[in-house]
Parts: structure tokens; C-alpha cells; sequence
């Protein structure tokens, strides 16, 4: 039998009765209590630190935060009330940590056993990151890559390689990325990266750095063992490194979440069954789900507001089932043309799954 681990003290304010707590620095939200809104109350979001975060009195005064610019032609270290000065926008988008859905794989890799519930939809507030760049003069000539470093204290007499969540993207990212001050219209909770966090709509979680102090403008990418080994698409059974690709942009998936208990015992009848359909870099278009383990498809309806590409839609299909067993499944499509996949993309690490069979689920109708 499972202990029951209680939540850490940085997030006593979370739900835990819609929580899976996997550690004190990882809990996922339950596939059936993601809300019946679009966007997922910051009670319910899932938490995923890959060390432990820093003391709470750095969100006390989240204005007086400071963050080191780098790699531009006027370097500067600026504070958060100043960043508030440059500009403002607000992104609803679904945050999803790289390895959710890295329970479904048959080869059982290291790391949280994570199901649907690594991710979240929610909005975020801040200034872009272009509008910042704008401000010191514009990136180097050079630069190639965008680095954010977490503020994580490093203990002393460690290689701050082996631990700090520094995490470089493309430059294309840039494109909408933001320096976020507020997640669902409330101050940044330390649980989520306050007072100030770099924002990659598109991107999985690990690009989304926490407690942001340094963002850099380079022409290498981090140095760090999460940049240069972790987070790579390794093949199975080998390390990562860095000539594999990173794990960056999010592919297209979606998942149903009601019924959303893999045992639901369900009476004879009309059942409404819903989901969450989300495209990754390009918009969600549509998503079509079985209740015959994938053999045939109908079309769902998307349900609740368009909140833009980045965001997750809600779907529902109305079926009448006669006393039996079904296996439900999902399968979303988006604006570029990808088709969420029968199966995963097999690596290491068990990153980014998007197969419509792992995330099928088999209910007992009576
Ligand atoms: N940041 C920092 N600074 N630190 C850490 O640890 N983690 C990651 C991100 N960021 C970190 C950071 C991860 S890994 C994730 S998912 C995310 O975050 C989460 O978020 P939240 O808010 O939910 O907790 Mo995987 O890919």
C-alpha cells in the first residue's frame, strides 16, 4: 500500500483531495478534477521542482525581485516593478511538464510516474520578453539561444552545473515569451515560480524557468547537466547527450477526464464524455474520440472559450451506451497538421507522450 505523503509547506494551500502527491517536489492534478472551466484553479495545478525551492521571503515583496540581463548591448539588472514599466500582456496557455504521461510507457523510465495530471491551463501575466530586449538595446549579433537561470541558492562548494535549473531555447521562442508576474490574475505564488518567472508558451514545463535572476542571450546553450544531458530524447537504454535533440516544443495530445477514474462503474445510458485537446505550438482544430479502443471515431464538439493557440479547448461527446465495457480514447489534430499519434515516441526518459492508446481509459458501463 502507498504512504500518504502530505503537502510540503510551500504548498499547504493546495487541493489535496485533487492531487496525486508523488513528492514533496512533485504532485499531479487527478485525471477527474481538472474543473469543468477552461482554466485550471491554481489549487488543483500541478507542482514539479527539480530540487527544492527557495525560502518563501523571496515573494514577500516580489517588486523588488532582481533579474541580470545578459548577451544584449546594454547589460542591466533590472527589478520586477521596473520590468512592470515596459509593458504588459497576458497569455492563457497550457503549462506541461516534459515527462507527463511517463507512466503509460511499457519500459518503466526513472523519474515521477506521472499520468494526464502534469499539466495545467492557466494565464500569465507579465512583460514580453521582447519588449525587455527592447529596453537594453537589442540580444547580440550572436546569440542563438535564449538562457534562463533559476534562483535557486546553490549550497557552497558544489558545481552549480550538477543542480541549477538553467534552461536554454531556441530563439524562436522569444517570439512569445514573457517575464510573468501573476498566473490567474493573482501575484505569482512561490509553488509557481515568484515573484518572477520566464514564460515559453509552447514549450514543456522545464523551459518555463522559476524565480528567474539571469536571462541571457548566448550563442552555447547552458552548460548545466539539465540543459547538456537532461531532457534529451535519448534512445532506450542509452544516456542523454548533447547531440540528441532537447525536449523543447510540446507535440499535439489530448486526454479524457470524464469519466476520468480508469474503474468507473457507469449506469446504462447517456453519458457525456469529456476531455482536453490541446496542439502544442500550433493551435488545437479538432479532436475525435472512440469508445471502441480506436477502432472507430466520431467527432467531439469543443465546449467553453478559445482562449488562442496556446491554450487547451474542452470537448464533449454525448453517447448512449448499453451495459458493457468500452475503451475510450482521444485523438486531437492541429492549425499545422499533426495528428495526435496511436503510439509514443519511445526515448529514455520516457519524455513527451502523446499516444491516444497510453492515455485510453476502460470503463464498466452496468
Ligand atoms: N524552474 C526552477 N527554477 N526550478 C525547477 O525545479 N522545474 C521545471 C520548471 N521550472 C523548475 C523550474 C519543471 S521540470 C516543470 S515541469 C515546471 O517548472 C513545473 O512548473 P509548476 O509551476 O507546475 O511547478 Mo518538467 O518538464
Amino acid at each position: 500500500e502507498k504512504k500518504k505523503i502530505d503537502l510540503p509547506a510551500y504548498a499547504s494551500w493546495k487541493n489535496a483531495d485533487s492531487l496525486i502527491i508523488h513528492s514533496a517536489n512533485t504532485m499531479e492534478t487527478k485525471r477527474n478534477a481538472f474543473g469543468s472551466g477552461v482554466i485550471t484553479p491554481l489549487d488543483r495545478l500541478f507542482v514539479r521542482n527539480n530540487i527544492s525551492p527557495p525560502s518563501e521571503d523571496i515573494v514577500a515583496d516580489p517588486d523588488v525581485w532582481q533579474l541580470q540581463i545578459e548577451g544584449v548591448k546594454n547589460p542591466v539588472t533590472i527589478s520586477v516593478a521596473e520590468l512592470k514599466t515596459l509593458g504588459v500582456t497576458t497569455v492563457a496557455m497550457v503549462l506541461q511538464c516534459s515527462g507527463n504521461g511517463r507512466a503509460y510507457f511499457p519500459s518503466k523510465p526513472s523519474g515521477t510516474q506521472w499520468t494526464v495530471g502534469a499539466a495545467g491551463c492557466v494565464m500569465f501575466t507579465g512583460v514580453p520578453v521582447k519588449a525587455v530586449l527592447e529596453h537594453v538595446g537589442g540580444m547580440n549579433a550572436d546569440a542563438k539561444y535564449m538562457t534562463g537561470t533559476g534562483g535557486e541558492p546553490i549550497p557552497e562548494g558544489l558545481d552549480p552545473n550538477t543542480i541549477q535549473v538553467e534552461r536554454s531555447v531556441p530563439l524562436e521562442g522569444i517570439e512569445n515569451a514573457l517575464l510573468a508576474w501573476e498566473i490567474n490574475g493573482e501575484p505569482l505564488p512561490l509553488a509557481h515560480g515568484g515573484p518572477l518567472r520566464l514564460i515559453v508558451p509552447g514549450y514543456t514545463g522545464v523551459n518555463n524557468v522559476k524565480y528567474i535572476k539571469r536571462l541571457a542571450f548566448t550563442t552555447e546553450q547552458s552548460a548545466a547537466n539539465i540543459q547538456q544531458t537532461g531532457y534529451r530524447l535519448a534512445p532506450q537504454g542509452e544516456k542523454g547527450a548533447p547531440t540528441q535533440k532537447s525536449v523543447w516544443e510540446m507535440p499535439v495530445k489530448s486526454w479524457i477526464t470524464h469519466p476520468g477514474e480508469p474503474d468507473a462503474k457507469l449506469k446504462a445510458g447517456n453519458l457525456q464524455i469529456q476531455g482536453l485537446a490541446m496542439g502544442g505550438t500550433s493551435e488545437v482544430t479538432g479532436v475525435e474520440v472512440s469508445v471502441d479502443g480506436g477502432k472507430t471515431w466520431k467527432k467531439a464538439e469543443f465546449t467553453g472559450p478559445d482562449l488562442g493557440p496556446f491554450a487547451w479547448r474542452q470537448f464533449v461527446l454525448p453517447v448512449n451506451l448499453k451495459a458493457g465495457t468500452y475503451t475510450l480514447a482521444s485523438r486531437a489534430t492541429n492549425k499545422a497538421g499533426d495528428e495526435q499519434p496511436a503510439e509514443r515516441l519511445e526515448n529514455n526518459r520516457g519524455y513527451l507522450n502523446n499516444s491516444w492508446n497510453d492515455h485510453a481509459l476502460t470503463i464498466t458501463v452496468a
